[in-house]
């Protein structure tokens, strides 16, 4: 088998979770991954299938997954037996500071003469502090890099220059180089998902759980459809905030794909997927219009569509949705139930707008109504935590119909980290927040903390840490209670819940405890001695993950229609090797 150009990899939040005892808390119980972040960016498969179009032969593999999946899974026997022309690794998302590093050291120890390449949001953003670590050759940065990608692929392959490489940050004996940030396309036609190039990979590298997005995903295939790069909103603690964009990844405004575009995606993803497709950013950023063209291209819709709202929709917007997908489902961030917390994040409307526009949606047919609440934000006290928890039954109840609720709460925390380059992070008294890490080695050494209290990097002017954890903690159990009482969750899924919620409560406790012993061989012994406990603690802690997921019937997906998918990606490709 002829060995990839290019393999990218995706690491687990922390290298060696099968054996570290970490309690990683509530950080990842409102999205499909687990705590240590096996989803890789989706903005692989597109690097990936541009670079594949262009005749280098990429590979995806997500060794996360794979470690997830099996405890015997040897990563560095995986890296061994590659020879790329290059290896890239994400550090998109901060999370993975400590993983994405570790990988890095494994791919340079085992192959000290194939270059190291660093990309994603925080690669970019701490690209100076990257490229002086050893492990790392090449930093690519932005929001985009597919062509830059390209230009680093040629280069590599014949022995090139890299100075006129945009966005790349590289090192050779007489330093670092930085050179301009200058490729933040506009356009963003060139760059579609092509879904084909997975499963195709799937065939060619006989390596199915190597591309698997997330944990899960066989039996719940979301998949997702991008509407733009960047936002038009800046939310106080987000680093992908139209204030972040324009400061550190040189775009001085949101870009958005063609409505066409995006109802092909759509069509295609349902032609291997019987799963839900989740549209990515608000559809009427780019304007009343920009949402109309998509309903107009796309027809109907043969999936399910869960779209996001950034603000309370008009009574015309689901009107017009419900013609294309009639059981569509919504959701939105409220953040919080009282209307100075929520614009104190950044997000200027009302708790009485919101509500209006539940009622229109569901009024119009929506199936099901998600509402997410966060804990950790600017002038949010621990009481205004559990008014929330009180807000949200309010919800339930208004929203109910026949007994059964058309709303679905759920609260987090903001964890671990407080995004890079969002303007909390960057004027942290400004906003009320106090850092305790900055650099990508403090956030890489923070992850190794035995519990997601030491993780944190923030605390605020109105919580500390503890409470911070506390309230979360509290929260849970109440909303669980609530949820229960609502019917959302049957007796014995509760009592799972409050089950966990009591026993990560308990253990934060013990590792307090263990954590004031002065003697570190000590600690490490104690903690390590409670590393089974925590196991069992680290699932959908403060919810049931399995409650974001929409019911599916049995066949998940759609193998006809996969095959082909296949077969056409092989024969395009025969057909380019012909030419
Ligand atoms: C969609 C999205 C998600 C989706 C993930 C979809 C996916 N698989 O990528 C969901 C909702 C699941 C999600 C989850 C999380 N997210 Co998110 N997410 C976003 C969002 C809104 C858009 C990102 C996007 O789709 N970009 C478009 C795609 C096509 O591009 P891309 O994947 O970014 O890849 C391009 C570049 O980044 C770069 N690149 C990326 N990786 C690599 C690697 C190499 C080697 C190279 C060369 C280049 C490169 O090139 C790619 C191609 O052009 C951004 C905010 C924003 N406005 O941008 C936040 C954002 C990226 N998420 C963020 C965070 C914190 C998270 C979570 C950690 C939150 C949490 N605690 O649960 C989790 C982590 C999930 C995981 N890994 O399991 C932060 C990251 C801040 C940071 N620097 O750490 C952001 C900026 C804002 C936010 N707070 O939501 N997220
Ligand atoms: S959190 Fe706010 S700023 Fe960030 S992507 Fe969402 S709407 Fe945009």
């Amino acid at each position: 088998m002829r060995q990839p150009d290019l393999v990218l990899l995706h690491a687990p939040s922390v290298f060696d979770f099968r054996r570290e005892s970490i309690l990683y808390g509530p950080i990842s119980d409102v999205v499909p991954s687990m705590p240590i972040f096996e989803m890789y960016p989706v903005g692989f498969t597109s690097m990936a299938s541009y670079l594949e179009k262009n005749n280098y032969q990429v590979r995806i593999i997500n060794l996360a997954h794979r470690m997830l999946q099996s405890d015997r899974y040897d990563p560095a026997a995986t890296i061994a037996k590659l020879r790329p022309r290059a290896f890239g690794i994400d550090l998109h998302w901060l999370p993975h500071a400590q993983g994405a590093l570790a990988v890095a050291q494994l791919c340079k120890k085992l192959h000290p003469d194939i270059p190291v390449l660093l990309g994603g949001f925080s690669s970019t953003y701490y690209h100076e502090e990257l490229i002086e670590r050893p492990e790392v050759d090449l930093v690519l940065r932005g929001d985009s890099t597919e062509d830059p990608l390209l230009q680093l692929m040629r280069a590599l392959e014949k022995g090139l220059p890299l100075h006129d490489i945009p966005n790349l940050t590289w090192k050779d004996d007489a330093g670092a180089h930085v050179n301009p940030l200058s490729y933040v396309p506009k356009d963003l036609g060139a760059f579609a998902i092509d879904y084909g190039y997975v499963m195709h990979s799937v065939v060619r590298y006989r390596d199915l759980m190597g591309v698997i997005p997330f944990l899960g995903w066989m039996d719940y295939p979301i998949t997702t459809a991008l509407t733009c790069k960047g936002c038009l909103n800046t939310c106080n603690t987000c680093g992908g905030s139209a204030f972040t964009s324009r400061r550190f990844y040189g775009r001085e405004r949101a870009a958005f794909r063609d409505p066409k575009d995006l109802a092909r995606d759509v069509h295609r993803i349902a032609e291997f997927s019987h799963g839900p497709v989740f549209i990515l950013g608000d559809l009427r950023q780019a304007g009343d219009e920009y949402a109309d063209a998509f309903f107009q291209a796309l027809g109907k819709a043969q999936s399910r569509l869960m779209v996001e709202l950034f603000e309370p929709a008009p009574r015309s917007f689901y009107e017009k949705l419900a013609r294309v997908a009639p059981d569509f489902t919504v959701e939105i961030s409220m953040e919080s139930h009282d209307d100075n917390v929520r614009r104190a994040f950044g997000r200027h409307y009302t708790a009485e707008a919101a509500e209006a526009s539940i009622a229109d949606a569901l009024d119009l047919g929506c199936a099901r109504f998600d509402v997410f609440f966060m804990i950790g934000l600017p002038e949010q006290t621990f009481e205004s935590v559990l008014g929330t928890v009180d807000y949200c039954e309010h919800l339930l109840e208004r929203f109910s119909r026949g007994g059964t609720p058309r709303v679905l709460p759920f609260l987090s925390p903001l964890a671990p980290f407080l995004d890079p380059g969002s303007p909390a992070f960057e004027d942290p008294e400004r906003y009320g927040y106090r850092l305790f890490h900055r650099t990508v080695e403090e956030h890489r050494q923070a992850l190794l903390s035995p519990s997601w209290k030491y993780v944190l990097n923030y605390e605020t002017r109105w919580m500390s840490r503890d409470e911070i954890v506390e309230s979360t903690y509290e929260a849970g159990l109440r909303l669980n209670r609530v949820k229960q009482r609502y019917g959302l969750l049957d007796a014995p899924t509760a009592d799972a819940v409050e089950e966990r919620i009591l026993r990560a409560r308990r253990l934060m406790q013990q590792i307090d405890d263990v954590m004031s012993i002065p003697d570190e061989r000590r600690r490490q012994l104690l903690l390590a001695a409670l590393k089974p406990q925590v196991d069992t603690a680290n699932v959908s802690t403060v919810c049931d993950k399995r409650e974001l997921n929409l019911p599916m019937g049995l066949l998940k997906i759609h193998w006809p229609g996969a095959v082909r998918t296949v077969l056409s990606r092989m024969s395009a490709e025969i057909r380019r090797a012909v030419t």
